[in-house]
């Protein structure tokens, strides 16, 4: 098996209550390695952009105004299988359809402010990780 990297997010609702740390410790208690991390407040542009597939979808206008509403952390974690693995650990994206033991399960409030993010493929994974990376960041 080789190593695969995958982006993640701590979403605001969750920095905001004081989550982030416990996410932190989940990550590396899956064996992940943190390649590159950083706290950061997104602008709207980015935001729309970071989630151009959805903004067809209702919710759209609502989740950009919730992922600028406060600062993320950012990350790039490295893993066997790691997109894959994270978006195990997350669970579903609503918190209330997550199984027990998924961080959307455990600090997810609504199906929008949902604790974290993980890429859904490796093809986004390349993607988001340049979003907000340079490879000179990926240590
Ligand atoms: P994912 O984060 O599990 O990949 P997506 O369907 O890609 O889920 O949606 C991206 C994000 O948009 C979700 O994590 C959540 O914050 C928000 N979202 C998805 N569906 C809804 C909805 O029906 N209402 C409100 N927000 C939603
Ligand atoms: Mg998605």
């Amino acid at each position: 098996m080789s190593l695969e990297k995958t982006f993640a997010m701590i979403k605001p609702d969750a920095v905001a209550g004081n989550n982030a740390g416990k996410i932190l410790a989940r990550i590396e208690a899956e064996g992940f390695r943190i390649v590159a991390l950083k706290k950061h407040q997104m602008t709207k542009a980015e935001a729309e952009g970071f989630y151009a597939e959805h903004a067809a979808r209702g919710f759209f206008p609502a989740l950009v105004s919730y992922m600028i509403s406060g600062p993320i952390y950012v990350m790039v974690l490295e893993r066997e299988d790691a997109v894959a693995h994270w978006r195990l650990v997350m669970g579903a994206t609503d918190p209330a359809k997550a199984d027990a033991g998924t961080i959307r399960k455990e600090f997810g409030q609504s199906i929008e402010a949902n604790a974290a993010h993980g890429s859904a493929v490796p093809a986004d994974a390349a993607r988001e990780v340049t979003y907000f990376f340079s490879q000179s960041d990926l240590i």
